[in-house]
């Protein structure tokens, strides 16, 4: 794991990534459910775009660049695995 995560899970207050600390950063459209399909349509939705463009969500950036790139869509792989809270 790179220090630049590390640097982001302590951004977010996240010792432990499955902590429930760390949902609000897997939990995209704010139904409390984590890496659902529902979260990764809104951040595809979100993908693209900058901080002041009418599609743009903040939860979709995950490092906090104000930007939504592929970059976000690693992490968001990565520490939310799709189906995260789906039964
Ligand atoms: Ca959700
Ligand atoms: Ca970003």
């Amino acid at each position: 794991m790179g220090k630049m995560v590390w640097v982001l899970m302590l951004a977010l207050g996240c010792a432990d990534v499955a902590a429930a600390a760390c949902s609000p950063a897997c939990d995209l459209n704010g139904d409390g459910l984590r890496a659902t399909v529902q979260d990764y349509a809104v951040f595809l939705g979100a993908f693209g775009t900058k901080q002041g463009d009418a599609k743009f969500v903040a939860a979709a950036d995950l490092d906090g660049n104000r930007s939504v790139t592929v970059a976000d869509f690693g992490l968001l792989n990565k520490f939310c695995p799709l189906g995260g809270d789906e039964k």
